[in-house]
């Protein structure tokens, strides 16, 4: 039977280490920035295939999860090509995801957003409802940057330390739409990626180029709670056929 530390071991993430400047960052601060986990060739494959999704779903891109004014979305990723199995099943934000939870955990969705020229800013939010004091991490999310992320193009802001805090940003802030003073960017070329605990407030910024900003958001949850994108019901036959058994466990599709 398929385990969680046999499935990270299978998918070569049991062999990740981490420094322990990394884990301090991921653990305290709540968020890693990991240059370099795509090559230039493998963010030219994501894009494309992103924007032929984008062109064939047109109206519908997003629905299966939601649409965001200001944004291009898509969900459901792990069924619209082989190219995103290297999201998803990567062994450096998988070892990252699992220092965070330490307990079975399952893939929660994979989506991809582009924060249109001029749009794109968010609340501060949390990918959880209230914590309670002293949970545990329920949620890990990972931010992949297909575009370089700058204050101009609209990078991802985050508040350090906020995953700690028990139940829900507007506790604690009267305007999330603000900038927070403690607030970082997550800054990158493409290819790198942000790990975070999702319980950390966080929100997208405004997009000032006239370029895209598109990111992929790739997300793990407890095992134990529902996925955003339910994997059982959207497994295309296509895609069960080339699932290894590691593969099938993160999914929760056995
Ligand atoms: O794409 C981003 O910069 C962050 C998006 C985000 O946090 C969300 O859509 O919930």
């Amino acid at each position: 039977m398929m385990t969680m530390e046999t499935m990270l071991r299978e998918l070569g993430a049991a062999s990740h280490d981490f420094s322990e400047e990394e884990q301090a960052k991921l653990l305290d601060q709540g968020y890693l920035l990991i240059p370099n986990v795509l090559d230039a060739t493998a963010v030219d494959l994501l894009r494309r295939r992103v924007e032929q999704i984008w062109e064939v779903e047109g109206e519908a891109a997003g629905l299966e999860v939601h649409q965001q004014p200001g944004t291009r979305r898509l969900a459901d990723l792990v069924n619209k090509g082989d190219v995103f199995d290297r999201v998803w099943m990567n062994p450096r934000v998988l070892a990252a995801a699992w220092l965070l939870f330490r307990r079975p955990f399952k893939l929660f969705s994979l989506n991809a957003r582009d924060a249109l020229p001029g749009q794109g800013e968010q609340a501060l939010h949390a990918d959880w409802g209230e914590r309670e004091r002293d949970e545990p991490c329920r949620v890990v999310n990972s931010v992949w940057m297909l575009d370089t992320f700058s204050k101009v193009t609209g990078a991802t802001r985050i508040v350090p330390k906020s995953h700690q805090l028990a139940g829900k940003p507007s506790d604690y802030v009267a305007d999330l739409n603000l900038p927070h003073a403690d607030e970082v960017l997550a800054l990158g070329g493409p290819g790198t990626v942000m790990v975070y605990n999702a319980h950390a407030w966080h929100g997208g910024t405004k997009n000032q180029s006239h370029d895209h900003r598109r990111a992929l958001h790739c997300a793990y949850v407890d095992r134990n709670f529902a996925q955003q994108t339910d994997q059982r019901q959207y497994l295309r036959p296509e895609t069960r056929s080339r699932l290894s058994e590691p593969a099938r466990y993160l999914l929760d599709v056995e």
